[in-house]
């Protein structure tokens, strides 16, 4: 949510914008967690070296279009001994001053090219701001740099929410954290992991804030409403993406000559195979969009995926083992799913023979809706669709890629893996479901009668619930 032009309409009285400055260390996360709040990986440079950032950068965020708040990314403070021994000299020159008043001076005094030049900008930004952001990298014991860093911004008198950062797997540390800042009388603390993100994390930020600057209370409630709407919009445009490409599948049929002809045979297999790399590679591009992470993303992320299909094929042999499935049994042994199914034999509940039987005696509504079927068996017409393993893997990775799409921080860098899910399930009553799918090709495509249907309805939400399902 950047905005370009931040101004709000001129209204007599209005609140300015409030004003937040992100400090802290060098390579602690700064930019990061700006990336993540603002969920969009175009703003700033993130690098794994000191200095990244050289200025001060700002980006807006609005809700419904009205901006509420400026983030400041400020330069990491690097020599903070150096800040300190300046500062302090400067205190002794000017003793009647405040310390918020000798920072101030120290700003307006500094010189290009001062080695404190860096240092100057970050507490420019600080003076200028109504709250600070002080990022953590907790993996770093609390050293001398750390102490002189807080000792420099409590002077500026802004309130300080210390933010913990590369708090995965770091739990030790961070409880030592939290101790030295209660010296420092800041318990006011949050954990934000810039690359595993969650959206409670995001909505503490802003209540911490709301409670430090109760002036801008309403506004940033507003902010707060607005990004849990947004957010479960966004959860749930990708729970219901995948449910579209799972219903597109499982109705899909091919139709199947009756003769028992090997190149034909494979002509088929070969169009339901192409069928269904195209639409999960669909599936694959609209998620990213859906959650702001772009083809360039995919690429410097490295999702498994190149050129828009994904490294491990559907169908390539040893997949039903990657994902957990039917562990044991041939398939599993290196054997590759996607092999179609004769889906009036494994598709169907209404099986061949009872389908031959219904012709005897059936009514004119089993006929409408088993008419097509009836008329096949008859005439000698199979269908063929996809097979159960291969409903299921699109299932499991896609639901996979989706819960890791929620909790990936647009600062995240690492590999994204989504080629191993197996430690995700399958819904309750998934066969029936498929089997339900299956038995109407008509759903294959978005439809008012089909959206409107009950059935339709009533499967549409399990798999939509299940993928959103956080356990
Ligand atoms: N694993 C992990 N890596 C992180 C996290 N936050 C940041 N990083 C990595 O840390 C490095 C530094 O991140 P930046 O956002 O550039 O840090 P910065 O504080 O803006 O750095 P400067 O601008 O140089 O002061 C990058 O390699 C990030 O990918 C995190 O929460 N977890
Ligand atoms: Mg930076």
């Amino acid at each position: 949510m950047i905005v370009k032009n931040p101004h709000r309409p001129h209204q007599p009285n209005a609140l300015p914008l409030l004003n937040i400055a992100v400090v802290g260390h060098t390579n602690t996360g700064k930019t990061s967690l700006i990336r993540t709040m603002l969920r969009s990986t175009e703003f700033g440079v993130i690098e794994d070296a000191a200095g990244t950032t050289r200025h001060v950068e700002q980006a807006t965020i609005a809700a419904d279009n009205e901006p509420i708040l400026n983030l400041y990314d400020t330069p990491g403070l690097e020599d903070s001994r150096a800040l300190f021994a300046h500062i302090k000299k400067l205190q002794t020159k000017l003793k009647p001053l405040t310390p918020a008043q000798i920072l101030e001076h120290f700003i307006t005094h500094v010189s290009v090219n001062d080695p404190l030049e860096q240092e100057a900008k970050v507490i420019r930004q600080v003076l200028r701001s109504d709250i600070l952001l002080y990022i953590i990298d907790v993996r770093e014991p609390f050293l001398e740099k750390y102490r002189l860093e807080l000792d420099i911004l409590t002077q500026s008198a802004k309130p300080i929410i210390p933010v913990f950062n590369f708090i995965a797997e770091h739990n030790q540390e961070l409880a030592k954290w939290r101790q030295h800042l209660a010296g420092y009388h800041m318990h006011a603390t949050l954990e934000f992991d810039t690359v595993a993100f969650t959206f409670e994390a995001e909505k503490r930020l802003y209540q911490k804030i709301q409670t430090l600057v109760e002036s801008h209370y309403t506004p940033l409630q507003k902010l707060i409403d607005f990004r849990a709407k947004l957010w479960n919009q966004l959860c749930l445009s990708g729970a219901k993406r995948v449910t579209e490409l799972i219903v597109n599948v499982a109705c899909y049929r091919e139709t199947k000559s009756t003769q028992h002809n090997l190149i034909a045979h494979s002509l088929i297999e070969d169009r339901l195979h192409d069928f269904v790399r195209k639409a999960e590679q669909h599936c694959l591009n609209d998620l990213l969009s859906i959650f702001n992470f772009s083809d360039k993303d995919v690429a410097i992320q490295k999702i498994p995926v190149s050129n828009g299909h994904w490294q491990l094929d559907i169908f390539a042999p040893g997949i039903l083992k990657a994902y957990g499935l039917d562990v044991g049994s041939a398939a599993a042994k290196g054997a590759a799913a996607g092999a179609g199914i004769d889906l009036m034999v494994g598709g169907m509940s209404l099986g061949a023979a009872s389908a031959l039987g219904a012709i005897a005696g059936a009514g004119w509504s089993t006929f409408k809706r088993y008419g097509d079927e009836i008329k096949a068996t008859v005439k000698g017409t199979q269908w063929q669709c996809a097979d159960e393993a291969t409903v299921q893997i699109l299932y499991l990775r896609q639901k996979h890629l989706l819960k890791k799409l929620m909790h990936r921080g647009h600062a995240a860098q690492d590999a994204l893996h989504v080629d191993k899910a197996d430690s995700e399930k399958l819904p309750d009553n998934w066969k029936k479901l498929t089997s339900t799918l299956r038995q109407n090709p008509a759903w294959q495509e978005p439809s008012v009668a089909r959206n409107n249907n009950p059935q339709y309805q009533e499967i549409e939400a399990k798999l939509v619930g299940a993928l959103l399902d956080e356990g």
